[in-house]
């Protein structure tokens, strides 16, 4: 078995992504907890130096880097066979969703939750309406994808529900809400073994 160690933090849904697949995968690995909130130069060398970006996350396979949490995602599907990586067609249907998500989910919720932080100087009243009415399109597009499976890859989650669970968890916290079928989906996968909170995944 590799020596996994992935490097997060739980206020990102991208690391979520990540440590939930590794989780429900029920693959053992290190976690460590790297403050996005700080300045990026004063990260610990040790991240930094596989962090092309200082972006987490990045996970360690023997040592080696892979950056971009889709691309994380395709990697243990494939290396390992879970989360739809066993077969042609769950592979497919992974890619298909992780591409969907970072170029519709990944470009408004994160922003919108983001725009609501404390402290935070938000967004122009017209960058917010856009990017809700392009979460409102994403939302419809999410009950076309799940059609009436319990899961996007079916009847078991995969690397896509990963992917979308990533900021979807935190529709309340983007100002906006879930379609019936995204809420039903929301508790099906939080009652999922091996789900945890943000906290949980990246401990101090
Ligand atoms: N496209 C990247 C996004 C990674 C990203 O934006 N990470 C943020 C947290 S969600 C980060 O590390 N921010 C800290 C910084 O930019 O200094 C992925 O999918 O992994």
């Amino acid at each position: 078995m590799p020596d996994l160690h992935l490097y997060g933090h739980p206020d990102s849904g991208h690391a979520c992504k990540v440590a939930l697949a590794l989780s429900l995968a029920g693959l053992a690995h290190q976690t460590t907890r790297i403050d996005i909130w700080a300045a990026p130069e004063s990260r610990p060398p040790a991240f930094l130096a596989v962090s092309p970006f200082a972006e987490v996350p990045v996970l360690l396979i023997d040592g080696t880097a892979v950056f971009q949490s889709g691309a994380i995602l395709m990697e243990l599907a494939q290396r390992f066979a879970v989360l739809g990586g066993d077969t042609p067609e769950g592979l497919r249907r992974g890619r298909e969703i992780l591409m969907w998500e970072a170029n519709r989910i990944g470009m408004c919720l994160p922003q919108l939750k983001e725009a609501r932080r404390p402290g935070n100087g938000g967004l122009p009243a017209e960058v917010i309406a856009w990017l809700t009415a392009r979460y409102e399109i994403d939302r419809q597009n999410f009950d076309r994808l799940l059609g009436d499976a319990r899961f996007l890859h079916g009847d078991a989650p995969g690397i896509g529900d990963c992917a979308v669970w990533g900021y979807v968890q935190w529709l309340e916290a983007a100002g906006v809400a879930p379609s019936p079928a995204m809420a039903g989906w929301r508790a099906d996968m939080g009652a999922l073994t091996g789900m945890k909170t943000p906290d949980a995944f990246f401990p101090t």
